[in-house]
This record gives structure tokens, C-alpha cells and sequence, in this order.
């Protein structure tokens, strides 16, 4: 039987994505890949990554769940005009890291790429999980939550499913559980790296609990 991944925030760290799929063993046939989001931006190689997985989700269907991020969720609104958690979506895209994609996608045409990533679902919730980028309202079905919440916030407390929540966006130096808060945090900062620590990219098998990483080995 395959086993269940998570990961987040690969944020155009392409090498370190495929390194540590391939350390893994990764197989598209069998295993079960959740991703939560924040594949571009900070990083040098967006666009490589965005071709993987749309590559990886013609063939793996629905053994790849990919989840929208903050940053793609910027990067759509920038392309249409739009607002974006209250600020202009283009200036917060460029603050957050945009010009990386950019530099990335030079002269090939967005377009295709932003109708793929406005495809992607905000969150997706399961027997006993909740998956989604940022976060819940531990009070509020996820349907019910204003999706910009759900991408953006940075608090943690128990949700009223009492679904065990998994999360990216918040950088921790290591893969997280807060009991109390019964939240799974994924994200160890590919490009960022904290406290000291260079950048993690993180993978959580939940099916057996354990926990494989790389660290940052692109410049
Ligand atoms: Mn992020």
C-alpha cells in the first residue's frame, strides 16, 4: 500500500524538491502527494516546479492533491488587477518575492499557468484531516471561512471537526505539532530557513509518521 506525503512551501526550490522526492522513492502510482501551497516565489527555478506538477497531475490524478498558497493566490490576483488581503495584489506579490518567478518564467507565456493555478482548491478536508495553507477559524466549517483566512492567518487552535489541521506558510525550524492546537506545521523554510538554521524542504509521511528532509542546496 502507498503511503500518504504532505509537503509545502517548495517556493522555486526545484533541485531540492526533485533531490528529495527522489531520496524518498517517490512513486506517482502508489503513494498519496499533498502539497499545501507556495510553490513559487523566493526561489530561483518557480517555473520548473509548476511544470512538474502539471506534468505530475496529468498522470498521478487524484493521487496528487495540490492546494493553493498565499503566493499563487497573489500571483493570479496580480495578473487580473486585483486586490489581494487588502493591498494592491501586485506590489504585495513583488514585496513577497515575485520578481523570482518572474526572472523564472522570462518570456514564456503566463497564462496557461495561472489558469492551472486558479484551479487549485483553498483547502481539502478528509476523514482526519484538514489540509490548507495558512490556517482555520477554529469555529467555522472551512466552506463557511473567508478563503483569504484560510491562506493568510498565522493563528493556531483546535478546530471545531476536531480534524487534526495541517498547515505550511509559518516557517518553523522543524516539522511542528502543537497538541493543543491539534496542527501539523510543515513548512521548515526551503528558501528561508529560521532561527539560525539554513533553508529545510520537509516531507511528513502520515502514514507512518516519520519525517524526511533536505537541506538547501541551491544558491
Ligand atoms: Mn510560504
Amino acid at each position: 500500500m502507498g503511503r500518504t506525503l504532505v509537503m509545502s512551501d517548495i517556493h522555486g526550490m526545484a533541485d531540492e524538491l526533485f533531490l528529495l522526492l527522489d531520496g524518498i522513492r517517490y512513486k506517482h502510482t502508489e503513494d498519496h502527494l499533498i502539497v499545501l501551497g507556495d510553490y513559487i516565489d523566493r526561489g530561483p527555478n518557480s517555473k520548473d516546479i509548476l511544470d512538474y506538477f502539471i506534468k505530475l497531475k496529468k498522470i498521478a490524478g487524484e493521487k496528487l492533491l495540490l492546494l493553493r498558497g498565499n503566493h499563487e493566490d497573489l500571483c493570479i490576483k496580480a495578473f487580473h488587477d486585483k486586490p489581494a488581503y487588502g493591498h494592491d495584489a501586485a506590489s504585495l506579490w513583488v514585496e513577497n518575492g515575485g520578481g523570482a518567478t518572474l526572472k523564472s518564467f522570462g518570456k514564456a507565456n503566463l497564462t496557461e499557468y495561472i489558469s492551472f493555478m486558479e484551479k487549485l482548491p483553498v483547502f481539502a478536508e478528509m476523514d482526519e484531516y484538514i489540509f490548507v495553507h495558512g490556517g482555520v477559524n477554529p469555529g467555522l466549517q472551512l466552506s463557511h471561512t473567508d478563503p483569504e483566512d484560510l491562506l493568510w492567518t498565522r493563528n493556531y487552535a483546535a478546530h471545531i471537526s476536531g480534524k487534526t489541521v495541517v498547515v505550511g506558510h509559518s516557517v518553523k525550524p522543524e516539522v511542528t505539532f502543537l497538541p493543543d492546537a491539534k496542527t501539523l506545521c510543515v513548512d521548515t523554510g526551503a528558501f528561508t530557513g529560521m532561527y539560525g538554521r539554513g533553508g529545510r524542504l520537509s516531507v511528513v509521511d502520515l502514514t507512518d509518521n516519520m519525517i524526511h528532509w533536505i537541506r538547501r542546496v541551491s544558491r
